[in-house]
């Protein structure tokens, strides 16, 4: 069964225990982390002494989004907080297999995001040397934006091209992800959905034990 994966940024961050505390109770066990440089996107997000403190509660598993220029850096400034993954954008380097090595190197599972612009073809080569593959349903950088249905046709090539795969990684969606969008991807082979201020922190009616169980039931029902 595929997960849910809260966006911790976009968790109130004035209360942020109580939030921890509520996902727990929501039985999330996954957290999603954005970093965000203000170069590659126009937005800066989460440091590491904030994401250590969350990994250290011991909890949950984290992934960590890079979305940065030069990942090589963040990589290094990210891996003693001890993330289970840290994933990079393909579009920041000319040689993402130097990459992975990196993050594999220093025992972290590595994961590859994809921006909505960039062809799907672009990780085809790294299906079986990545332990995930994040493909954005937004554009980096902000929450609250718009899915675009451009993705649906990525997720299909990449669920046939991974049909003969030896190894698959994990697939991850994130951006604007709530019931209307889940019910477009669900058919396709996801394992985590990442939700943020569309499906869980706004001030729509329901807790997050209602909003965790609906979610779940509406995977559940279009997969
Ligand atoms: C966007 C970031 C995402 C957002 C998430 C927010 O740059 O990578 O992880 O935090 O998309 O959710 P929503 O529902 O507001 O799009
Ligand atoms: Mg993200």
């Amino acid at each position: 069964m595929a997960k849910l994966a809260p966006s911790i940024m976009c968790a109130d961050s004035l209360n942020l225990t109580n939030e921890l505390f509520k996902l727990r109770q929501a039985k999330i066990n996954w957290l999603h982390c954005d970093v965000m440089d203000g170069i590659f996107v126009n937005n800066l997000a989460m440091a590491p002494y904030s994401i250590k403190s969350i990994i250290d509660l011991g909890h949950f598993t984290t992934d960590v989004h890079l979305a940065c220029v030069e990942p090589e850096k963040y990589v290094r400034l990210f891996a003693p907080i001890r993330p289970n993954f840290i994933t990079f954008h393909i579009e920041t380097s000319s040689d993402p297999l130097k990459i992975i090595n990196q993050i594999h190197g220093l025992g972290i599972k590595a994961g590859v995001a994809i921006s909505p612009e960039t062809r799907i073809e672009a990780v085809y080569p790294l299906i079986e040397k990545v332990d995930l593959i994040l493909i954005m349903t937004v554009n980096p950088g902000f929450a609250g934006q718009i899915f675009q249905s451009s993705v649906i046709k990525k997720l299909e090539s990449l669920d046939i091209k991974m049909m003969g795969a030896k190894k698959r990684p994990l697939i991850e969606v994130d951006g604007n992800i709530y019931d209307k969008t889940i019910e477009k991807i669900a058919q396709f082979k996801i394992d985590l959905f990442v939700i943020g201020t569309s499906a869980l922190f706004n001030q729509q009616e329901g807790n997050y034990c209602e909003k965790i169980k609906y979610l779940d039931s509406v995977i559940e029902k279009n997969s």
